[in-house]
């Protein structure tokens, strides 16, 4: 019953202020009990509602006089309710904290991480031996002219090689894609004076057909050596370092006669298959034997070429293909599986770039 006279209201408001303390909007154990007394008090029918609402049947002179009373009750449950609130939702966030804590004993995701493509190791490992050894290394450009492709290397005029058949010419210009990296070592003797050792690995390109041996493009590492009295017997302490520490001590090798215009004699290096008892498999082709490299006593003519007198010295080099090496270390069939960039491949080669 709403109360219509002031007495009556005054009853009605003690009745609802002690209900509001027996409630204790502050102790509410959660945030629904919470709510459940907000609504008990100050919903559309709520208690506290009903109680201000039943001031409007007041004579005017006692609504002013009640009014501020009433409405400061409900100023002081509402600030009650807004703390009690808050506090409730700290203790929700910090429960929440506490099933997200961190274990920081767990192992770390391993971020995937990028590594050398095998050609590139098998590169530098051939090249940081002959580094070991005392050669520099050198590069040089990709496009050349014919004399430090040819000419200057003792390829005579009409050398097949030189033909278009063979070599990546650039159209309209006197220029080609370099067919070794022996252009980088005459640009090295063009730039200093002897005596040199040096290496230079590097890109080459051959106008031929793709096989599972042969690619247009592939890569080299060639070595050159000019000194006082540096002949053939030099050449081969050298390469049988070389081989002993890239293929294990101990490693037998071979020299075959062979022919190259850049140098004389000149030869073609094996070393005993290590891939079978010496029975003879594929990549011995049943021999025995696997060609590693070709070398030789550098033509006089190239040194007079360079403008070194091959009265007063003398040399040797030799040429590596970095795809053969990598393919007999790793047993790979087919040399086009290094330029297709399959991870199935790549990812492979795991350990030993670890
Ligand atoms: C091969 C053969 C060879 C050379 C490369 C060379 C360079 C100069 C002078 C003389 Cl500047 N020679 N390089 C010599 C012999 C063989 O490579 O079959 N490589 C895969």
């Amino acid at each position: 019953m709403a109360p219509t006279s002031r007495a009556a209201w005054e009853q009605a408001y003690a009745r609802v202020e002690s209900a509001l303390r027996s409630a204790g909007a502050a102790s509410a154990a959660d945030l629904p009990a919470l709510e459940e007394t907000r609504i008990r008090f100050l919903g559309r029918k709520g208690e506290l509602t009903e109680l201000l609402k039943a001031l409007k049947d007041l004579p005017l002179e006692e609504r002013k006089a009640l009014g501020p009373k009433g409405n400061a009750l409900k100023e002081s449950f509402e600030a009650a309710i807004a703390s009690r609130r808050a506090e409730l939702e700290d203790a929700g966030d910090a429960a929440s904290l506490k099933n997200e804590t961190v274990d920081l004993t767990l192992p770390a995701l391993r971020p995937p991480r990028g590594r050398l493509h095998p050609l590139t190791v098998t590169l530098r490992e051939i090249a940081d031996i002959f580094h070991r050894m005392g050669y520099d290394w050198a590069e040089g450009p990709f496009v050349e002219d014919e004399r430090h492709n040819f000419s200057a290397l003792n390829f005579p005029p009409d050398h097949p090689a030189r033909d278009s058949q063979d070599t990546f010419y650039l159209e309209g210009l006197p220029l080609l894609l370099r067919t070794h990296t022996s252009t980088v070592q005459i640009r090295a003797m063009e730039a200093s004076r002897p005596p040199i050792r040096v290496v230079c690995p590097g890109r080459v390109f051959r106008h031929e057909q793709t096989d599972v041996t042969h690619s247009a493009v592939f890569h080299q590492v060639e070595g050159l050596v000019v000194d006082r009295g540096a002949g053939f017997s030099d050449l081969k302490g050298h390469l049988q370092t070389f081989l002993e520490a890239l293929l294990g001590r101990g490693t037998k090798t071979r020299f075959r006669p062979s022919y190259f215009p850049f140098v004389e004699p000149s030869a073609e290096v094996d070393v005993k298959c290590f891939l079978c008892p010496g029975s003879g498999c594929p990549a011995c082709k049943r021999t025995g034997w696997i060609e590693i490299l070709g070398a030789g006593v550098v033509h006089p003519k190239v040194l007079e070429g360079v403008g070194w007198d091959p009265e007063q010295w003398s040399g040797f080099a030799f040429g590596i293909g970095v795809e053969r090496v990598a393919m007999l270390l790793h047993g790979v069939r087919d040399l086009r599986d290094f330029y297709v960039n399959d991870l199935r491949f790549l990812n492979q080669f795991d350990e030993d770039l670890a």
